[in-house]
């Protein structure tokens, strides 16, 4: 049932009951419609309510439906809401929790509105690449007027009820309940009180309007121009509200109607709802039931204080949970303390963390020289240096110490996480948790799951990666998990366009252009140059057949590391981050290609994108044939939260099916028949060759 019906003498409450936030789709649109038909032809009810059961009001349309004929089919968003709005009875939206896009249209639809304080009002549509299509760019401007409404629907950000009602001339809310728990009495009784009101206030009927008119909506497209870069709905939904403004109130829905059904089928929309599902996805492990138990986490261990140990540790203290951090000298752990407070205070500084919070949180740390003290730690998790043979001594120390139950992180990017459990005598316990530099900044965390990591672990560590506010991708194990096994193909392909001909400023405009936050020579200095020359040392012994360029250890062997060195790919001026060409790296790849006998030539930035995306693409098929990672979306979310993937494009297996996997391997035969590059490489995963050839896609 997903729409309760009862009579409260003579007030009809219709609850929503479609969690897990009342999504409105097509059960819910019906049993709303039916409800309302049905208090209407109750002679004994005199007015009615609608409101959301559970979580809150409702969270909107429900997107699982976008993109299919459900979304439109009858009856939709826009046929409730006007069966709403034509009620011979008063309708009462009485709302609480989340009030949200269509949610909230439905409550504009309504004859008046009863709120409890707290409540999250947004039109969150822009975020979906979309803007209100149920009539809310028509009628909040009615009712908070034009700037107040624009600025909600351009920024698609919660404003809390109370603060709307405080919106002077506002028409939002009829009444702000006492509390949550009153809200339902008070909705009842304001209800009665209304009952008997004729005409009654439709929203439609009131003027819209802006004092500057043109004046105001041009100043508003200009502001709405900078922040939406390769983003079309923002400015569209200027044009919509300047529509509300215009024209009467039908012809207003119409323009807004038109808008929304072009701005569903965009590519940016497509990436945008992509990505809001594949987030939410990733949480779900397929063998591990959402009911699997978890284990009591309240309190962290950190062994090691460096760079990575101190931003994992402030991700604890940030979610309020105690951390304790280990190090083998005094010293090491003041340096690491002094690096956190600096982080939180440079945060005070630009008014981005109260003092206060700062100095909660730095009062949930702890330190430590001994691993005797962290026995009682319900997780722990190893920063230390990246070499098996450090990882193995501390891991024998941690079975040693912790309590029976404590689950043991490793924070490895690269090493085997199977290798590192079998140091311990409960390898069960044992998982990987690999954050990404800055560990307290980036949202990606890849959940290495080890084959004998605990079912109870992998539920455990994914519900503390939400409350740490973490987008955690389950990777299984092998050579650089996800994310940096893609990006060692992506970093051979910049190595092979250099060999034939391109710069390394070319490489990266191109892909900076196509929307990478950095290219991969820049992304190279800011990393360490050091870090990839380490990984080929040990290619080069294991797997003798990999080719590479040789212009990446040419660069190194000059002690070029990059940022970190003052020069890597380019120079750089102290304290700034500007990447500078130098011109005896350009001679010294032009040298090294004389040396091979390489006669360069004109590479276009479209193979330059297609080359470096691709090459990601083509192992992670393979990565996905092999179950490193479960569905392609996870695939999305690593690259999307961590590698600087650019979110309108959805992320590299997005971007594909965007393309066409047919034209994905066309481009891959293309490329395998270049001697220069590397032809086995481009041999199609089979898994990405049978999708092509049957027309379908990765997501
Ligand atoms: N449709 C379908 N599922 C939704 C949903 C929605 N609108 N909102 C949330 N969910 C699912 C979500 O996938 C997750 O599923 C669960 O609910 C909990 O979500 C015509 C067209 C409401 C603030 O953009 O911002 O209306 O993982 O983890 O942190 O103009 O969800 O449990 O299987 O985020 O408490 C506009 C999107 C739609 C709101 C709750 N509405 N949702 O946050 O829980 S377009 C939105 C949110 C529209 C009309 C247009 C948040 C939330 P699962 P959660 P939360």
């Amino acid at each position: 049932m997903t729409a309760q019906y009862q009579v409260h003498g003579d007030v009809a409450v219709i609850t929503m009951n479609n969690p897990p936030v009342n999504g409105l789709g097509l059960a819910t649109r019906q049993g709303l419609a039916d409800g309302l038909a049905k208090a209407n032809a109750d002679a004994a009810v005199k007015s009615i309510i609608i409101t959301g059961g559970g979580k809150g009001f409702s969270g909107g349309a429900d997107i699982n439906e976008f993109g299919t004929d459900k979304t439109m089919q009858e009856p939709n968003l826009p046929s409730v809401i006007s069966v709403l709005e034509n009620s011979p009875k008063p309708v009462v939206a009485a709302i609480y929790g989340v009030a949200m896009g269509g949610g909230l249209e439905l409550a504009l639809g309504c004859h008046y509105r009863v709120a409890a304080p707290g409540t999250s009002v947004a039109l969150p549509e822009v975020k979906l690449g979309l803007l209100p299509g149920a009539g809310g760019t028509q009628r909040l401007p009615r009712l908070l007027g034009v700037e107040a409404a624009l600025n909600m629907i351009v920024s698609g950000e919660p404003v809390k009820s109370e603060m709307l009602a405080m919106l002077p001339g506002q028409k939002l809310f009829d009444k702000i309940a006492a509390s949550p728990e009153s809200l339902a009495e008070e909705a009842i009784a304001f209800a009665r009180s209304v009952a008997d009101v004729r005409p009654l206030p439709l929203v439609r009927n009131l003027p819209c309007k802006h004092p500057q008119g043109d004046a105001y909506f041009q100043f508003a497209r200009n502001m709405v121009k900078g922040m939406s870069k390769n983003y079309p709905a923002p400015a569209k939904c200027v044009d919509a509200v300047e529509a509300a403004t215009k024209n009467k109130f039908d012809d207003g829905v119409a323009v807004e109607r038109e808008i929304f059904i072009n701005l569903m089928w965009t590519p940016e929309s497509r990436a945008l709802r992509h990505i809001f599902l594949g987030e939410r996805a990733a949480s779900k492990i397929p063998d591990v039931p959402s009911s699997t138990p978890v284990r009591d986490i309240k309190s962290i261990a950190v062994i090691g204080a460096g760079t990575m140990g101190g931003g994992i540790a402030m991700n604890f203290l940030n979610a309020g949970i105690p951390v304790k951090m280990l190090e083998m000298k005094q010293e090491a752990l003041d340096r690491g303390i002094a690096t956190i407070r600096k982080n939180y205070e440079s945060q005070v500084a630009k008014k981005k963390l109260k003092q206060d919070k700062y100095e909660q949180r730095m009062a949930l740390l702890s330190t430590t020289l001994s691993y005797d003290e962290l026995g009682d730690a319900d997780m722990v998790i190893e920063a230390v240096f990246e070499e098996i043979g450090v990882k193995e001594a501390v891991f024998k120390e941690l079975d040693r110490v912790m309590k029976p139950g404590a689950i043991l992180a490793s924070n490895t990017s690269t090493l085997d996480v199977d290798k590192i459990a079998a140091f311990t005598k409960r390898p069960e316990d044992v998982v990987g948790l690999h954050f990404f530099s800055p560990a307290n900044i980036m949202k990606l965390l890849e959940v290495v799951r080890g084959a004998k990591t605990a079912k109870d672990v992998m539920a455990t560590v994914m519900g503390i990666a939400k409350k740490i506010r973490k987008t955690a991708v389950v990777s299984g194990v092998c050579d650089g998990f996800i994310g940096n096994r893609m990006i060692e193909q992506y970093g051979r392909q910049g190595g092979f366009l250099l060999d034939e001909g391109c710069t390394p400023a070319q490489v990266d405009k191109a892909i900076e252009k196509f929307g990478f936050a950095m290219g991969p020579f820049r992304m190279g200095d800011l990393a360490g140059n050091d870090i990839g020359w380490a990984i080929r040392k040990r290619r080069y012994t294991e797997q003798p057949d990999m080719k590479y360029s040789k212009t990446a250890d040419l660069l190194c062997e000059k002690g070029r590391f990059g940022q970190k060195t003052g020069a890597g790919w380019y120079d750089y001026v102290p304290g700034k981050r500007d990447a500078i060409p130098n011109a005896e790296v350009v001679a010294m790849i032009e040298e090294h290609r004389k040396s091979l006998g390489i006669t360069p030539r004109k590479i276009s930035d479209e193979e330059i994108v297609q080359r470096l995306v691709f090459s990601l693409v083509n192992e992670a098929a393979h990565i996905l044939e092999e179950g490193i990672a479960s569905k392609a979306s996870d695939i999305d979310m690593v690259y999307l939260m961590g590698y600087g993937f650019p979110i309108y494009r959805g992320g590299p297996m997005n971007y594909a099916d965007e393309v066409g996997l047919f034209n994905v391997v066309q481009a891959m035969n293309r490329f395998a028949k270049n001697p220069l590059d590397d032809a086995k490489f481009w041999q199609p995963a089979p898994l990405l060759a049978k999708l092509a050839a049957e027309g379908k896609t990765f997501n």
